[in-house]
């Protein structure tokens, strides 16, 4: 299928596509897949404009009958999970399987909503007062401004999208400006879900597309009372406190620096799958990509030779034909990659794999064998997140130790142990174990459900997204109380006798 093909297959008309001001390329080859118009700071605002008028009849909507419309945008998701998935693909690079497995998150989310929209559920708290009741409720928070990065160029929007439209909120989309055709996609399919729908307000959805200027003017505009923002530490320490600034709302999603920790009873054939799955797949471009290996002295020779063939056997290439592994996303991101291997070996670390491959096949496009890092300690680039297939080794031989060294990067996102010692287990999973949003055991750091609260803590920002009740941010929390009694009592046991 050539891009005109899939851009039609979801209903984008590929003739829109022919001169716009950004050239859209491809990292598995460099082909320009279309051109998109950019938004000017003066387009955003008069997006938001329509956004705050439809949260007027939204947020009326009973959330049951939001819900009908996620679940049709669910049957237009499920309706076009192969074009999409190839679109992710052509997009972003990873390979055909991860894009269909993003666009079932999205099905998957949308699944989710729909419940959800008939659970927005408050409390009745007792009140100290005789004939008083007191409530709690949660009312629709208004437009939500959401940005997202390239390495889930659609899945991110539609964890903040479906919760925020069954909770009664509009939302504003800037997607990354390497994946704007994706989004351009899920905006068409969100269309044809409201015609089904019939009775939405126009302007509940909107994309941006553009660079940091257009990003500002959202994150500065106090219409949008929540900014959801997905990408690089970097980036959440410039949003968040523009952000607070407005005494705006904000759920970071930023990097992280996952572990695992292998541990001397741990089930070998589980632990290579799921490092080699965690640490290859996407390419290391997922923010739960695995970084670190800790492992305990006493299984290092066993595990090493296992994962450096599993290593060596992996397939890097074109990821719409079979390959393991995709491409980086660009230049900058292999550049990248090289620069943190020669510094590692600066620092003493021996490197096995890395390195561009398919330079002459695919000249424009950036491929890497995918690194296995010893370090003779943890410190330097093994602390800093290079959003690679670099994987750096160091052992360790008491569990405290190895949850130290665990806990001991800025970043506080996925983590997981393999063992078989219960003990080992709950000590990871408590009080005094890993410090991250998402802990694992006997499974790797990355592909999360969407059914649990996503996100991390420390330099990952603190924010929650997709399942659990990580639908309360998207919402307004109001107490009240009722009085039904012909006293006015008044609290703090105050007497003001009038
Ligand atoms: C991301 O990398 O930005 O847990 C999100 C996972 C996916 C989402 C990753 N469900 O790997």
């Amino acid at each position: 299928m050539t891009s005109q093909d899939l851009l039609t297959a979801l209903h984008l008309d590929p003739a829109h596509f022919t001169k716009g001001e950004l050239a859209v390329t491809s990292p598995i080859d460099g082909a320009v897949l279309g051109h998109v118009d950019l938004d000017s700071p003066q387009m955003v605002s008069a997006k938001i404009g329509k956004a705050t008028d439809a949260f007027a009849s939204w947020r009326a909507v009973p959330g049951p009958q939001r819900g009908e419309l996620v679940r049709l945008l669910g049957e237009e998701l499920r309706d076009h999970k192969e074009a999409l998935g190839r679109l992710v693909s052509a997009e972003c690079g990873k390979i055909l399987e991860e894009g269909k497995g993003e666009v079932q998150e999205m099905i998957d989310i949308c699944d989710f909503a729909v419940g959800l929209s008939r659970q927005l559920y408050g409390l009745t708290i007792a009140s100290e007062r005789p004939g008083h009741a007191m409530r709690e409720t949660w009312q629709p928070l208004g437009p939500v401004g959401v940005i997202s990065a390239f390495n889930f160029p659609v899945a991110v929007w539609s964890w903040n999208a479906a919760l925020a439209l069954v909770c009664g909120d509009p939302v504003i989309w800037k997607p990354s400006e390497k994946t704007p055709l994706t989004a351009l996609a899920c905006q068409a399919l969100f269309e044809r879900a409201v015609k089904r729908f019939g009775a939405a307000p126009e302007g509940l959805s909107h994309v941006i597309i553009g660079a940091a200027d257009v990003g500002e003017a959202m994150v500065d505009d106090p219409r949008l009372p929540l900014i959801s923002a997905t990408g690089s530490c970097a980036m959440g320490r410039k949003v968040g406190p523009r952000v607070a600034a407005r005494f705006g709302r904000c759920l970071l999603e930023l990097g992280g620096n996952n572990a695992i920790i292998v541990t001397p009873s741990a089930d070998l054939d589980l632990a290579v799958r799921g490092i080699v799955f965690g640490a290859v797949g996407t390419a290391g471009q997922r923010c739960t990509s695995t970084r670190r290996l800790i492992v305990h002295e006493s299984v290092y020779d066993t595990l090493m030779p296992r994962l450096k063939k599993a290593y060596d056997a992996v397939t890097v290439g074109n990821p719409l034909e079979g390959a393991l592994v995709g491409p980086l996303i660009d230049k900058a991101s292999f550049d990248g990659m090289e620069r943190s291997l020669e510094k590692a070996r600066k620092e003493g670390g021996t490197v096995h794999g890395g390195g561009r491959v398919l330079e002459d096949e695919y000249p424009n496009a950036y491929y890497a064998r995918p690194a296995l890092v010893d370090m003779p300690k943890q410190a330097g680039v093994m602390v800093e997140e290079t959003f690679a297939p670099i994987l750096y080794v160091v052992t360790y031989s008491t569990l405290d130790e190895a949850i130290a060294l665990q806990n001991g990067v800025p970043q506080g996102l996925s983590s997981a142990i393999f063992t078989n010692d219960v003990r080992e287990a709950e000590r990871y999973l408590s009080a005094t174990g890993s410090d991250c949003g998402i802990a694992n055991v006997n499974i790797g750091t990355s592909g999360a459900e969407i059914g649990g609260a996503f996100g991390g803590e420390k330099d990952t920002g603190g924010g929650r997204e997709s399942g659990s009740d990580a639908w309360k941010v998207y919402m307004r929390r109001q107490t009240s109380t009722v009085n039904y009694s012909t006293d006015l009592p008044l609290a703090q046991g105050i007497k003001f006798d009038l």
